[in-house]
C-alpha cells in the first residue's frame, strides 16, 4: 500500500457539497485509512490575465490515505471523481471548477511525466496547501527538500501574511434555522422582514450551514394560536424570491396545501414535517419532486405542557421504523429520508438526556438522523439561562454526538463551525515520525505548536 497526500479544490456552486461528494468517493472507492484536514477558503490564486469573473474564493482540504493503485492509475480514478462532481472535461487551466483532486505526495518518490509531477508544482508555492499539510502531519519531511511541512508552512505563511476567513468541517451538515416569524422561542422577530430574513440566510451559508432550514410558524411550546398556510406562504414567499437559487432550502411546515405550493414553484431541496404527519398523497409529491424529507417525532404540534411519551426507546424505534417503510412506499430511496427523535416535543427534559445518548438507534435503518437541539428548554434544567443563551449546552452536545449524526439544525452555525474546526484539527493530526519510512503511526510523540 502506498500512503498519498491529495488536495481538493472547488470554487463553483455549492463548493462544500463537491467536497463532501468527493470525500465519500474517495472513502469507497479509492483510499483506506482516511483522514481529513479541515477545509479553508481560500483567495483564487490565477493565472495573469485570467478573466475577473474567475476570482471566486475557493473551498480546499487535503487528505491522506493508503492506496494500492499506481501514480497514473490513481490520477486516472481521481479524474472519474472530478467527472462525476460535474467538472467538465474540457477546461482552461486554473479556471473555476466544481472540483479539483490533484496528487500532492505520493510516498516519498519524486515523479515527472508526462502526465505528472510528483510532489506536485505548485504545492511549494501555495502557503494554504503547506498550512493544511502542517495541521495534518507538522513533522512530515517534504520529499526533495530536508524541510518539514512545519517549517515550510510557517516561512510561506511569514511571507503572504495571509488570514483565512472561514474554516469549515463537512461532517456533521449544519441546518442553518432561519425562523421568518415573530413571535419563535429564542429569536421571534429577528428575520421577521423578508430583507432581514434573506441577509441572515446569507450569512449562515458564508458560515457554512449546508441548508437553510426556513420556518413561518413558531412552534414553541404551548402556543396557542397558529397561523393558516396561506399566512406561512406570505411570510416565505419575498424570502424565497430574494434568496441565491443556490443555496439549498428546506421548509419547516406540515401544511399539506403550502408543500404543494411550495412544490410548484420548485424552489425547495427539503420538506421539515415536524408533525411527522402529512398525508401519503402530499408525501408522493414531495418524492416526486425529487425532495428530500424530514420526518420529527412528536405527539402534538406545538408541544403540551404535561404532554409526554411513555416507553421512549421503544416507541422511537417502532415508531422509525414505521416512518421509514411508510416513506420508502412513497418513493423515497433511503437516501432522502432524515428522522429527527423531536427533542422538546413530547419528550421531559430527563428523557431528553436518554434521547441524546441514544441518538444513533436508527442507523440500521440505512437512513439520515437530524438533531434539533439548539437552545431548547431542557438546557433550563442545567441553569437559569435565556433561550438566547443557550449555545454553548448547545455546541457541547453537537461535539459530543458528531460521530453519530448527519446533521445538527443549530441557530449558531459559526460557533458551531469554529468548534468543530478546532476538534477535528487535532483529531485528525498525525504524530508521525517524520518520514514516509514504514514506521508511521508507531511514534506518539505529543503536539507542540508555536
Ligand atoms: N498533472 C501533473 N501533475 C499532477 C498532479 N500531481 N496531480 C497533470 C494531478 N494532476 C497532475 O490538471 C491538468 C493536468 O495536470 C492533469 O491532466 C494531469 O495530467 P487539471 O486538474 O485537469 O487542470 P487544472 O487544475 O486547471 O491545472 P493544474 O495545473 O492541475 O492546476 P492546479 O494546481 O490544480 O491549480 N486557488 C485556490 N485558492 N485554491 C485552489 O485550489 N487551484 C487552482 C488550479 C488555481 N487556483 C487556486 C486553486
Ligand atoms: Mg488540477
Amino acid at each position: 500500500m502506498h500512503t498519498v497526500f491529495l488536495s481538493l479544490g472547488s470554487n463553483i456552486g455549492n463548493r462544500l457539497h463537491f467536497l463532501r461528494q468527493a470525500v465519500q468517493a474517495l472513502q469507497e472507492n479509492v483510499l483506506t485509512e482516511f483522514t481529513g484536514s479541515i477545509v479553508l477558503e481560500t483567495p483564487a490564486l490565477l493565472l495573469p490575465d485570467s478573466p475577473s469573473e474567475w476570482d471566486r474564493p475557493y473551498c480546499n482540504l487535503v487528505v491522506r490515505g493508503k492506496t494500492h493503485l499506481e501514480p497514473e492509475a490513481l490520477l486516472s480514478a481521481l479524474k472519474a471523481i472530478e467527472d462525476r462532481c460535474g467538472r467538465h472535461s474540457q477546461h482552461l487551466r486554473w479556471s473555476p471548477r466544481t472540483l479539483d483532486i490533484d496528487i500532492l505526495l505520493y510516498d516519498s518518490v519524486c515523479i515527472q511525466t508526462e502526465r505528472l509531477t510528483i510532489p506536485h508544482s505548485e504545492l511549494k508555492h501555495r502557503d494554504f496547501l503547506l498550512h493544511l499539510l502542517a495541521l495534518l502531519e507538522p513533522e512530515l519531511v517534504c520529499p526533495g527538500t530536508q524541510e518539514t511541512f512545519d517549517a515550510l508552512a510557517r516561512a510561506a505563511l511569514q511571507k503572504t501574511k495571509t488570514k483565512w476567513k472561514h474554516a469549515y468541517v463537512l461532517f456533521p451538515q449544519c441546518m442553518g434555522i432561519v425562523n421568518v416569524t415573530p413571535d419563535s422561542f429564542s429569536d421571534g422577530g429577528c428575520y421577521y422582514q423578508p430583507d432581514a430574513a434573506v441577509a441572515h440566510c446569507q450569512q449562515l451559508w458564508e458560515e457554512g450551514a449546508s441548508l437553510l432550514d426556513l420556518g413561518a410558524q413558531s412552534t414553541r411550546p404551548d402556543l396557542t394560536h397558529t397561523v393558516t398556510w396561506e399566512e406561512e406562504w406570505s411570510r416565505l414567499q419575498p424570502v424565497l424570491e430574494r434568496l441565491d437559487p443556490s443555496i439549498p432550502v428546506s421548509v419547516d411546515t406540515y401544511y399539506a396545501d403550502l408543500v404543494e405550493q411550495l412544490l410548484s414553484q420548485g424552489k425547495i431541496s427539503w420538506i421539515n414535517d415536524v408533525s411527522g404527519r402529512l398525508p401519503e398523497k402530499t408525501l408522493q409529491h414531495i418524492a416526486d419532486a425529487g425532495c428530500a424529507i424530514c420526518t420529527m417525532h412528536s405527539l402534538s404540534v406545538p408541544p403540551k405542557t404535561g404532554e409526554y411519551v411513555t416507553s421512549l426507546l421503544p416507541t422511537l424505534a417502532e415508531w422509525g421504523e414505521r416512518q421509514v417503510e411508510m416513506l420508502t412506499r412513497c418513493g423515497f430511496p433511503l437516501d432522502r429520508i432524515v428522522l429527527d427523535p423531536g427533542v422538546g416535543f413530547g419528550k421531559t427534559a430527563y428523557q431528553a438526556g436518554v434521547l441524546l445518548k441514544t441518538i444513533d438507534q436508527w442507523k440500521r435503518l440505512g437512513v439520515s438522523t437530524l438533531l434539533g437541539h439548539s437552545r431548547k428548554s431542557f438546557y433550563a434544567a442545567l441553569g437559569a439561562y435565556g433561550a438566547r443563551d443557550r449555545d454553548h449546552e448547545t455546541v457541547a452536545i453537537s461535539l459530543l454526538l458528531k460521530n453519530k449524526i448527519d446533521y445538527i439544525r443549530v441557530h449558531n452555525v459559526a460557533w458551531h463551525q469554529r468548534a468543530l474546526v478546532a476538534q477535528q484539527m487535532v483529531e485528525n493530526c498525525y504524530a508521525s515520525s517524520g518520514h514516509f519510512d514504514g514506521s508511521r503511526g508507531t511514534s506518539a510523540r505529543s503536539l507542540s505548536m508555536d
